[in-house]
């Protein structure tokens, strides 16, 4: 396939002094699930030019969006926990009273596979129209070795059923179950470590992830945990620094971890360990908006010291009910003033980088053709809109989907 007459947006920030690597009327080959060539029309090598083309009339075209953090398999909703806290409930009172989470644990537990899956496609159908090409997805509301893995099934099965490939992420150390109330180490070693091997086993685990908050899990409970991944070779990543400063993301840093999550109370050491790494700083502006957060992530003192910053829903029932990556990127300019740059490059280049990908996130010979082709002229137009998602067309591996 041939796109022709293209705003290319290739987020090559290497190339121009836009930083979108903007190329004006282009064209982009495409060879299977590959693009294999990408630049201005009057350059088009003829080798290209009786590809089948497609005029795509001026319009911007970016790389196909990726969320890297998302807990889109789940059953049943948390609206009226919503109503709690609009009566004046803390997220953290009604954790401890045993909602929260674990009112989504039951209702994912109470669930069959099928019903799992059949409850969780018109999520990710959303974030497919607002242009993912590429999701993330964790277990963690299963909190049982068999409802761990009958999450990582739902999720590899999307991918199945769905044009966006998926990245399955182990969390069973999300939250501490009613079964475990104050032994969360035990619940490491019985469930989170068994349930982990068994996943891997079964090919169903891509990364491992955890909790560190004082309602959930410290660094100390996590070593163990952490040191299995690394013993199996999977890439760790974290929820740190949430709600409070535990240290999880120098201990995330440590282990090498791919991406350390939300930070809205990380500390200048965390950031330094961050920049040491290599570790991406996923922000998660859904949950510090519905939250009513207050303490923004330091994204100045993350800029200054160079750490990739990415931008994702954290799609979930209670802390982030947000199917819209574009709706991510506007929230992340307007709570956070990261630009429509940094939030463009946090759902493509380091979104990419967050999950490991060195195929996709750009566009470039040799990459996966995921991209999505945007009713815009200018890519600062995604983050600007507000609920709208100008999304003219999605290709996904080569093909119109
Ligand atoms: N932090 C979050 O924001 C989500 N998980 C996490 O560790 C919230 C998950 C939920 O409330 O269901
Ligand atoms: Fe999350």
């Amino acid at each position: 396939m041939l796109l022709t007459h293209a705003t290319l947006a290739t987020m090559d920030t290497r190339s121009g002094t836009d930083g979108y690597g903007l190329i004006p009327d282009a064209a982009l080959a495409l060879d299977g699930e590959r693009i294999v060539w990408a630049g201005p029309m009057a350059d088009l090598p003829t080798a290209y030019h009786a590809f089948p083309a497609e005029d795509v009339q001026g319009r911007l075209v970016t790389p196909g969006l990726i969320d890297c953090h998302t807990h889109a398999v789940f059953a049943g909703h948390r609206a009226v926990e919503f109503e709690l806290r609009l009566n004046g409930a803390s997220y953290e009172e009604i954790a401890r009273a045993g909602g929260g989470i674990l009112s989504t644990v039951s209702a994912t537990r109470a669930a069959s596979e099928n019903q799992l899956l059949a409850k969780t496609l018109p999520r990710v159908d959303q974030l497919i129209a607002s242009g993912a090409t590429t999701i993330e997805v964790k277990s963690g509301y299963g909190l049982t070795v068999e409802d761990e893995l009958k999450m990582l099934r739902v999720a590899r099965r999307i991918g199945q059923q769905r044009p966006v490939t998926v990245v399955t992420t182990h969390l069973a150390a999300h939250a501490v179950p009613p079964e475990y109330k104050g032994r969360a180490r035990d619940y490491i070693a019985d469930v989170a470590l068994p349930s982990l091997r068994a996943a891997h086993a079964e090919g169903l685990v891509d990364a491992v992830d955890a909790f560190c908050e004082t309602i959930a899990f410290s660094v100390d409970d996590l070593a163990p945990l952490f040191a299995e991944a690394r013993a199996l070779g999977l890439p760790v990543k974290l929820h740190a620094e949430q709600l409070t400063d535990q240290g999880g993301t120098a201990f995330a840093a440590s282990h090498g971890a791919l991406s350390a999550d939300h930070l809205e109370y990380l500390s200048p050491d965390g950031i330094a360990a961050m920049a040491r790494a290599g570790t991406v700083a996923v922000i998660l502006p859904g949950a510090f908006y519905t939250l009513r957060e207050t303490q923004t992530p330091p994204i100045a003192a993350l800029r200054a010291a160079g750490v990739p910053m990415a931008v994702a829903t954290d799609l979930n029932p209670g802390s982030s009910p947000l199917a819209s990556l574009t709706l991510a990127m506007n929230m992340a300019c307007t709570l956070f003033r990261l630009t429509p740059q940094e939030a463009l490059l946090g759902t493509t280049v380091h979104a990419a980088r967050a999950l490991g990908l060195s195929d996709r996130g750009r566009i470039a010979p040799g990459l996966r053709a995921d991209l999505c082709v945007w009713d815009a002229d200018h890519p600062a137009e995604l983050a600007y809109r507000i609920g709208a998602t100008p999304l003219h067309t999605r290709i996904f591996g080569g093909r119109l989907a």
